[in-house]
């Protein structure tokens, strides 16, 4: 119950309170009248939004020689402002080790291409500033119409790229644009990152250690027995690195397994007839593409049967 308040009868309170009411539903709801007003005629809060973005293109309207076509297009919403931004924070290429200078990195297929969108006023320079201590590479910008390309190449002071001494570096690259107008200068400036990573190239020679074995065995040692192993190591990458043992000597009295080095004895030992075996074991990589740098390396062993009796 609503009691009557200083004089006031109930009937008329409650009259007022339905009043304030519908008040606060209608505002709620919105009144649409002023949107009706503001498209038909001037002076209402529509006619302000449209100065509100009549000065908004006015100002891009300095810098972008496009602007009759934004105009066109921004009858409803605003263009967006020009930025000078990479699309992506981190882009990937790759290079040869071992490479000739001036060689360009390539990105991997249907990669976003590196570079910036520009207005025909600016003019950019891409500099590596961190990631390239030893100076292998250097960025290039090359303009094509709108866009203007990043691309990565090794310099010319002949330090070759060595994928066994790193693989991969991270470069940062600063964009600088620069945009003149009279006397007045305006730089932009935007960052990203490229992710390189050297290609293996087949240049190294599997290497032995030790380069010398030598065993003692019984006579009666049994066929298929693991008798020695011997190592050999290449620092390559991938089937590059991958070792292939043999044996260089004809021989019959012993095997070599092909990738794990373990000679076993494949005829049985006779004392008699031969008390020292002598063999060398070669090891390959399984990569293409081998140079005169890339030689097989041998090792010396030697057997050595001991008498049962
Ligand atoms: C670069 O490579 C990474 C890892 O493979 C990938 O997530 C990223 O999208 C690549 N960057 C671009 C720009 O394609
Ligand atoms: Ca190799
Ligand atoms: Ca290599």
């Amino acid at each position: 119950m609503i009691p009557g308040v200083g004089g006031v009868p109930r009937a008329r309170l409650l009259a007022l309170l339905l009043l304030a009411l519908v008040e606060v539903i209608a505002r709620a709801l919105g009144d649409p009248a002023p949107y009706i007003a503001g498209s038909s005629s001037t002076g209402s809060t529509g006619s302000r939004r449209v100065d509100a973005v009549g000065g908004a293109l006015s100002t891009t309207s300095n810098d972008v020689t496009s602007e009759p076509v934004r105009h066109q297009r921004s009858a409803g919403t605003a263009p967006p402002p020009y930025s000078f931004h990479f699309a992506h924070a981190v882009y990937n290429v790759s290079i040869p080790e071992n490479s000739i200078i001036k060689t360009y990195a390539v990105q991997p297929p249907n990669e976003p291409r590196m570079g910036l969108h520009v207005t025909p006023d600016l003019e950019v320079r891409y500099k590596i500033v961190a990631g390239d201590k030893d100076r292998f590479f250097k960025a290039e910008e090359r303009a094509v119409g709108d866009f203007v390309f990043l691309a990565i190449r090794l310099r010319t002071n002949n330090i070759v790229l060595n994928r066994e001494k790193g693989d991969s570096y991270r470069l940062e690259v600063k964009a600088t644009g620069t945009r003149r107008e009279g006397k007045s200068r305006t730089t932009l400036e935007a960052d990203t990152f490229i992710d390189v990573r050297v290609l293996d190239a087949n240049d190294l020679s599997p290497l032995f250690y030790p380069t010398e074995y030598s065993v003692a065995i019984t006579e009666d040692t049994p066929l298929h027995k693991s008798i020695l192993h011997v190592v050999a190591e290449d620092a390559d990458l991938g089937l590059n690195g991958e070792i292939y043992y043999s044996i260089l000597d004809e021989t019959e009295q012993f095997a070599v397994h092909p990738t794990t080095g373990v000679i076993t004895l494949t005829r049985p030992l006779r004392f008699a007839e031969r008390a020292l075996h002598e063999l060398t074991v070669v090891a390959n990589d399984r990569g293409i593409g081998s140079t005169s740098r890339n030689q097989a390396s041998k090792a010396r062993v030697k057997i050595k049967v001991l008498q049962v009796s």
